[in-house]
């Protein structure tokens, strides 16, 4: 159990690793509540947090020693020698991401069971005991050599639980081992995008829980690769509370500095190997960052949520599981849970025993990116005319779909409410409408709906609470001339970077 004095200190070092003030603000005690909402709206994503965001859809790759045991949290005693992939290719992996529409990956360089796959200094427990190239193998570097190859990104999963080295447990010594490990995995493979930390920690051999030092990561990342961001067991991307690729609505990206402590975090983080496959937990809670929410909390932040799932039962390859991958239809599912739902997607591919992403996880990929393409080729609301009372005459209804979320449309001062009219030529047929707000100056939709004009009458087909970087609502096809979307609530006048009304094949 970690005390209350612990805990304090995560939250303060929460505070001090905003490094850019913009995206926490402190609140007064006695703030009212509409101080509270202009304070809201004041917080605004890092630079780090707004590159991060623009990626949406990235891998996860788990792969190490867990792959050869057919286990997903081996305890660290297993033989090195058990880790020899036969036809093991990186490049293999980053051209099926890549083909897959994703942006980057996230490696496992180092899991809960402390196996290392880049030959560390601070442990023997690595690529270099394994007969796979002949134990002068680094595939951390393979990873990032092939990631820069491909241009994509790369990002790292190192667990700060280890079950294997021998100073897990004995605080000070083990905080250093694994400050060596990061400062290795970030200096030696080039620029990194994301650092996730995950909150599972255990006890060493000693027989003491380790106490990991945060706050001494974090100053590392800053200063090695300040450009990354820090997830889960870090400041800039929040986990999103399950592992099954469910979203919420509202999704705030504002939340009250409460809900980042890291006990929250571990606690609701899968705490038993249970029987190789991984435990779905959908442990936070429904509504984050609602109004009332806001209220009697120190400060607020920009925490952004990030969704983890696998395509595969279990986060590590399991030959058993090879007809159990996910079809493209749950991956659509997926997709607009998450990316669909102010949130990244974070989908683990994890590769075989062989080195490689089997043929069944590349079938799914491709037929769910096939799908995708085809439902958002046609952005229907550009053959629309809009029109709006509340239009502010320093913006313009163009901007709604000129292509880019950095331009955007909104109401004169003090609407918080809006309607949008489009009207078309001819009758349209559509089934998904995509929002994007302007997070540039933070999260401000509460509350909205879509309506189409039918036999003289408003019928109301969507509606929904938070928008966010990026919001998708699907719904029943229905075939309009003309219909209006309306903004119920905002904390303050709406910035809508974009607008889409889009057809998904049958
Ligand atoms: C969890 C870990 O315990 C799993 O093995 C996996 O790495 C997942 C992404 O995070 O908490
Ligand atoms: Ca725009």
């Amino acid at each position: 159990m970690k005390s209350n004095s612990y805990i304090l200190i995560c939250i303060v070092s929460f505070y001090s690793f905003f490094s850019d003030a913009q995206n926490y603000v402190r609140l007064s005690p006695n703030a009212s509540s509409t101080e509270i909402l202009k304070a809201a709206i004041s917080v605004r994503p890092s630079e780090r947090q707004l590159a991060w965001q623009s990626m949406e859809y990235y891998a996860f790759i788990h792969f190490g020693i867990n792959t050869f045991l057919g286990q997903e949290w081996s305890d660290g005693t297993a033989d090195p020698a058990i880790f020899n992939p036969t036809e093991l290719n990186a490049d293999q992996w980053v051209k099926t991401i890549k083909a897959a529409g994703m942006k980057g990956l996230i490696f496992t360089a180092k899991h809960h069971d402390g196996f290392c796959l880049w030959p560390t200094k601070t442990t023997d427990y690595s690529v270099k005991s394994s007969p796979w190239r002949e134990g002068k193998g680094d595939l951390v570097r393979e990873v990032a050599d092939a990631c820069k190859r491909a241009g994509i990104k790369m990002g790292i999963y190192l667990s700060p639980w280890d079950r294997n080295h021998k100073t897990y447990g004995d605080t000070p010594a083990y905080n250093e081992v694994f400050r060596t490990q990061l400062t290795e995995l970030l200096t030696n493979y080039g620029e990194l995008f994301e650092v996730w930390f995950d909150g599972a920690n255990g006890e060493g051999p000693n027989g003491k829980v380790q106490q990991y030092d945060w706050e001494s990561n974090y100053a590392l990342i800053r200063k090695l690769q300040p450009n990354a961001v820090i997830a889960i067991m870090g400041p800039d991307v929040r986990w999103c509370g399950n592992e099954a690729g469910k979203g919420r609505d509202p999704e705030w990206s504002v939340i009250p500095i409460t809900a980042t402590s890291q006990k929250i975090i571990a606690a609701n983080s899968q705490q038993k190997a249970g029987t190789g496959i991984f435990i779905p937990k959908d442990a936070t809670g429904t509504d984050l960052g609602s109004r009332n929410l806001l209220l009697n909390s120190p400060a607020l932040i920009w925490y952004p949520s990030e969704v983890d799932t696998s395509i595969r039962p279990g986060w590590f390859y399991h030959a058993d599981q090879d007809d159990k991958v996910k079809t493209p239809e749950k991956l659509e599912q997926i997709y607009y849970s998450s990316i669909g739902m102010n949130a990244s997607l974070l989908l683990n591919i994890p590769p075989d025993k062989r080195g490689l992403i089997h043929e069944n996880d590349i079938n799914t990929m491709m037929l769910f990116k096939e799908r995708m393409s085809n439902t958002f080729k046609e952005n229907l609301a550009l053959l629309a005319r809009f029109s709006s009372k509340q239009t502010d005459s320093k913006t313009s209804l163009k901007l709604l779909t000129d292509g880019n979320n950095r331009t955007y449309w909104t109401t004169k001062k003090e609407d918080t409410t809006a309607v949008l009219e489009l009207k078309f030529h001819t009758p349209q047929i559509f089934d998904r409408i995509l929002l994007q707000e302007n997070i540039q100056e933070g999260q401000r939709v509460e509350s909205f709906a879509l309506d189409i004009f039918e036999n003289g009458n408003w019928e109301k087909v969507a509606e929904g609470k938070t928008i966010g970087y990026k919001r998708i609502l699907c719904f029943s096809k229905v075939t309009a001339k003309k219909i209006r979307f309306r903004i119920l609530s905002a904390r303050s006048c709406p910035q809508i970077s974009e607008f889409g009304l889009y057809n998904s094949p049958e």
